[in-house]
């Protein structure tokens, strides 16, 4: 587990968007597995960013009166503004107008274009694409696919309009990789999460696929074609070409590269898995390249019932959560409140019965009173961990010791399967433990009749928190550090990874500063 390398990345955003919730937890999920890892002494690549080309933006751009460039420029400072707001720890934000990327997408394209496919024919060859466009999703639809509404316009799955497209076209000929792909699933179970989405892409390519039109001649917002400047690229190759970029493609022989590629995962909204899925993973291999290890698919948030949208009045900018519940509790209730994998609904009443309850009640308060109770009773000195003296002690403290000696291995089970929520179940089960453990050991009792047991108990709570807030941190980061602060543990790598947990116990007789609370209430404001 410890010592290898870990690659992973958000989906790069449009910039014709304003940040908003369900960009914020995409963000959030995949820096709780990356400060996870690098805890837990992998050496980390964190990839974020902002997909700046296609039709989409250009249309944005022209809406808004500014140069494309411009508008770029300008929309992802929003979106680098929303990773330092939510606490981000990315190690690179790519912006794909960066020369770097134009280099790197336009490598892929040589690569391609000089490939053949599984059926020997030439990867990539000029056509005419005639057929259904989607802007808001930058996708092509079968008109199998599509549904007309009552104002008689066609809609994608997606409720997006489309648009009929006649122009000259490169193509991918995606119709021959069928039964790679699906032989690629087959032997890589573990390629797509959660199974559901497996399921879904796996039927959707055994339905037949048909070659992608992979360029554009009706606009000019995008990497040009090497070769045939009259084409732009097709804004989804360009986009996952990121990925490449990031690691110095197609500097194949780089140190970034050669440490980091493949990817490790992936991780993305359920509304794209079919271009990680299908076109990508056809995309790397006729370019000769490793195909990521992982593509996880998380749910859709929808707002109080409803699809989230301008229009309704319930879009949800990141700035407006981390002001109204701080960031921390934000994280917390994303990450707990719906399994990883499926969708869920933002309300506010389940975001307070989050704060109050699992925050300020369970851990917050498990806090406090041990904390409260090492200065009032101790000095804030930290008392000696000496064995118990009676069998009923030392099966309590047995207990509580065994399951959070266990907790690392616990929480790296679950986070390894993407199961974010499962992995904070698992630290809130010794939580509740711990809390058991105050009511049943009654310190302010032992502090009258029995004070080497009250340090003993006190200690066995002091190392069960230190271990709590150290597995903490790359859900709550913020919150963790302050507790773990007022452990009095440094605040350097060696004593807050993960290693520290077994090889830094706390100091009998350290001094404590004095406790502040972690998890503050949330109190509503009285109706004015
Ligand atoms: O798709 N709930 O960008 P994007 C949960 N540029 N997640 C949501 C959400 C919601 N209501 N709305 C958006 C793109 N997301 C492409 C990606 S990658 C090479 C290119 C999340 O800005 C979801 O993860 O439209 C989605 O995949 C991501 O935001 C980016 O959306």
């Amino acid at each position: 587990m410890s010592g290898g390398k870990f690659y992973l990345t958000t989906p790069i955003y449009y910039v014709n968007d304003s940040p908003h919730l369900g960009h914020a937890y995409t963000s959030v999920a995949c820096d709780t597995l990356a400060r996870f890892k690098r805890l837990d002494g992998e050496r980390v690549l964190f990839l974020t960013g902002t997909d700046e080309h296609g039709q989409k933006v250009a249309k944005s751009a022209r809406d808004a009166g500014v140069e494309p460039q411009a508008f770029c420029d300008r929309v992802s400072e929003n979106f680098r503004a929303m990773t330092k707001l939510m606490n981000i720890s990315n190690d690179q934000f790519i912006r794909t107008t960066e020369p770097r990327h134009i280099a790197a997408s336009q490598a892929i394209w040589q690569a391609i274009a000089k490939s053949k496919s599984p059926k020997g024919r030439d990867n990539l060859y000029l056509g005419k694409y005639s057929g259904w466009y989607a802007v808001r999703d930058e996708a092509f639809y079968g008109e199998d696919e599509l549904t007309k509404g009552p104002d008689g316009k066609f809609r994608a799955p997606s409720g997006a309009e489309v648009e009929w497209v006649e122009e000259p076209s490169y193509f991918f000929r995606l119709s021959d990789w069928q039964d790679w792909l699906l032989d690629h699933y087959a032997r890589h179970p573990d390629f797509i999460g959660p199974a559901s989405r497996r399921n879904e892409v796996t039927s959707f390519v055994k339905g037949g696929l048909t070659d992608l039109s992979v360029s554009r001649t009706s606009f000019a917002w995008g990497v040009p074609v090497p070769g045939d400047e009259k084409h732009v690229m097709y804004v989804w190759l360009d986009a996952l070409t990121n990925y490449l970029t990031a690691v110095g493609y197609p500097d194949t022989a780089g140190a970034d590269f050669k440490t980091f590629w493949p990817a490790d995962i992936h991780v993305v909204g359920k509304d794209i898995v079919r271009f990680h899925c299908v076109y990508w993973p056809a995309f790397l291999a006729a370019a000769g390249l490793a195909l990521p290890e992982r593509v996880f698919a998380h749910g859709w948030w929808t707002v109080e019932g409803q699809k989230m949208s301008k229009s309704l009045g319930n879009f949800i900018a990141p700035q407006q959560l981390v002001d109204q519940y701080g960031v921390d509790a934000v994280r917390y209730f994303m990450l707990r409140d719906l399994p990883f994998g499926a969708d869920g609904d933002f309300s506010h009443r389940a975001v307070v019965g989050r704060i109050n309850g699992d925050l300020a009640n369970d851990f917050g308060n498990l806090a406090q009173r041990v904390l409260s109770m090492i200065q009032s009773y101790c000095g804030g000195k930290l008392p000696a961990g000496a064995e118990a003296t009676t069998a009923d002690q030392r099966r309590a403290d047995g207990e509580l010791i065994g399951k959070v000696a266990g907790l690392r291995h616990a929480v790296a089970a679950e986070i390894d399967k993407q199961a974010l929520h499962l992995a904070l179940e698992r630290i809130w089960e010794i939580v509740a433990m711990a809390n058991r453990y105050v009511d049943e050991q009654a310190p302010w009792k032992l502090k009258k009749t029995d004070p080497v047991r009250l340090g003993q108990v006190l200690y066995v709570l002091a190392e069960t928190i230190r271990h709590l807030a150290i597995l903490a941190q790359p859900f709550v980061p913020q919150a963790a550090a302050k507790l773990l602060d007022q452990l009095a543990v440094p605040d350097d790598f060696t004593h807050r990874c993960f290693n520290a947990l077994e090889a830094h116990p706390l100091a009998a007789g350290a001094q404590l500063p004095k406790p502040a609370g972690i998890f503050p209430r949330y109190v509503e404001a009285a109706a004015s």
